[in-house]
């Protein structure tokens, strides 16, 4: 059954038996202070309203019985998948794999590397952990898909330019469609997510779609009940 989204830059097919939910780094990391987001300067309070838009988005998909993906960018302990140019870049106040206050900055297994609370994946839903600002690069993301037969991807994540953005034209280069959810992702820098929103969907969607949380909300609304009364 193929549910009909109002998106931009016209309507969002979502075939309910093969779209997925893919939340990218909804990390401690990234949004809390003392993470890697803070560390490069930015104020991380901004990316905060994505929390309650991807758990909402959450539990959208959870009570349709979609399938759901997390990402986190992180790397391996002894940094052997950190590029020395991702490490050595700018002038940040930490460095990936330093000890911070939330301890080694974006190394996985560490309390900064985890998502958080509000976004925590369910038992069964998998974690995809990168090196990259993409979730197909070094990953098993394609391998997972494909084994599972998704052809469209449903995004919130943090954040809109970098991570989130990457993915979606990764995505969609690999022949997927492509939603990004709007108020379930948010940029250190404001006009930059405007700028991405816009990018994604100029030309006929080059690079996918946009829509309110409410037009998925309203557009699953019959699933979600269905699956709950079922
Ligand atoms: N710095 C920044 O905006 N983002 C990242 O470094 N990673 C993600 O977007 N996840």
């Amino acid at each position: 059954m193929i549910v009909r989204i109002d998106a931009e830059p016209f309507v969002f097919r979502l075939p309910l038996g093969s779209t997925a939910l893919i939340l990218i780094d909804m990390q401690k990391d990234f949004l809390d202070p003392g993470g890697f987001g803070a560390a490069l300067g930015n104020d991380v309070s901004r990316l905060q309203p994505a929390v309650a838009a991807c758990a909402r988005l959450l539990a959208i998909f959870r009570a349709c019985k979609m399938p759901v993906l997390h990402t986190r960018e992180v790397h391996r302990p002894d940094l052997s998948d950190c590029p020395v140019s991702k490490r050595t870049r700018g002038n940040p106040a930490l460095r990936i794999g330093d000890d911070g206050p939330m301890g080694r900055v974006l190394i996985a297994g560490e309390p900064g590397a985890a998502i958080v609370a509000d976004c925590a994946p369910a038992y069964g839903e998998r974690v995809i952990d990168k090196p990259g600002k993409g979730a197909f690069y070094n990953t098993d993301l394609a391998t997972y898909l494909a084994a599972h037969q998704i052809t469209t991807l449903v995004f919130g994540g943090v954040t809109t330019e970098v991570c989130v953005q990457t993915t979606m034209r990764e995505a969609n280069d690999r022949g997927y469609e492509c939603l990004l959810v709007e108020e379930a992702t948010e940029s250190y820098f404001p006009e930059f997510k405007q700028a991405t929103l816009a990018m994604i969907r100029a030309q006929g969607a080059i690079v996918g779609w946009t829509a309110s949380l409410s037009a998925v909300e309203k557009s699953l609304e019959h699933c979600m009940s269905s699956s709950t009364a079922g």
